[in-house]
């Protein structure tokens, strides 16, 4: 399968270890196409409109390519949030992980019955739910 792994980057990068290392575990058995999600060398900084048109276009085709999104949604992103609204209108299935015990997520999300919420709370956790909605 091919998998888009939508993660925070300008909305902060405090978790980009754990996007790491889901994308890794994805990646021994299918195909994550946003790999750079989990890049602890870039920078977040707001690029040049050029650039950023750029990473619009490619992510905007990696979404209508994909077999399924995975977004880790505890540190919140205007980015993540509309290309989940964007896989939904695309009828990708979409699959939500986030940690309760750190955030409260976006009612726009929980309140929408066409996503599949999961919470977690440890590592060891989210990647073995990773498994499961692979199945
Ligand atoms: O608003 P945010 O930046 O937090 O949005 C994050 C989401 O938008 C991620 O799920 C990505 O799929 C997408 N995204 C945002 N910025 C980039 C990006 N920047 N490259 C690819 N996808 C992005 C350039 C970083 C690069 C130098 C590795």
């Amino acid at each position: 399968m091919k998998i888009y792994f939508a993660g925070s980057i300008r909305g902060g990068q405090s978790d980009t270890a754990l996007y790491h290392e889901a994308i890794m575990h994805i990646n021994e058995t299918d195909t994550v196409l946003t790999e750079q999600v989990g890049d602890l060398s870039h920078s977040a900084k707001e690029g040049s409109f050029r650039d950023d048109a750029k990473i619009y276009d490619k992510d905007t085709a990696w979404l209508r390519e994909c077999d399924m999104v995975i977004a880790e949604c505890t540190v919140p992103s205007l980015g993540v949030g509309y290309e989940l609204a964007y896989a939904e209108k695309l009828n990708k299935p979409v699959h939500i992980f986030y940690r309760p015990s750190k955030t409260n997520l976006s009612a726009m999300l929980k309140g929408d019955p066409y996503f599949h919420i999961h919470p977690y709370e440890t590592k060891e956790e989210l990647l073995a739910m990773i498994d499961e909605i692979r199945q």
